[in-house]
């Protein structure tokens, strides 16, 4: 049985990730506006990627015999001035992220509940997978700054993502 500390902190994170999965989803919807369909499909391929990270914990609740409870989730933005500033909303989002899991695994420690610790492993791999790629896409489109031309070949790379 998981104690009700952990409990609320799991359902707190479930909110953080449906959350995620709005604001990617409103970013997707955003990029689909400007006819940039390429971020539109990696956007909205980590919109299910962030539904999946939710369903992950959604399920280790109940598997430990807590209560699921799911809460408001707050508006995402809906604009961003370029492609530059929403992948710098994306990087500061995923390390913000990162901090929520953090702490986490903190209170597992504290709490030495080692199959919630051993869960979160999972996530601290992947929250590194997650910074890295919004810095790769990020530093590209720092590289090519206002340059029409390349700003659509790396939206044509991002319509490869599945
Ligand atoms: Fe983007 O990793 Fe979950 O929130």
């Amino acid at each position: 049985m998981i104690s009700k500390k952990m409990e609320e902190a799991i359902n707190k994170q479930i909110n953080e990730e449906i959350y995620s999965a709005y604001l990617y989803l409103s970013m997707a919807s955003h990029f689909a506006e400007q006819n940039l369909m390429g971020f539109q499909n990696w956007l909205f391929v980590q919109y299910h990627e962030e539904l999946g990270h939710a369903e992950k914990f959604y399920k280790y609740l109940i598997e430990r015999g807590g209560k699921v409870k799911l809460m408001a989730i707050k508006e995402p933005p809906d604009t961003w001035k370029n492609p530059k500033d929403a992948f710098e909303a994306v990087l500061k989002h995923e390390q913000h992220i990162t901090g929520k899991i953090n702490e986490l695994v903190d209170l597992a420690e504290a709490e030495k509940d080692r199959a919630t610790f051993a869960m979160l492993q999972w996530f601290v791999n992947e929250q590194v997978e997650e910074e890295a790629n919004a810095q790769e896409i990020l530093a590209k489109l720092e590289m090519v700054g206002d340059h029409k031309r390349s700003l659509l070949m790396i939206d044509r790379e991002l319509a490869q993502r599945k």
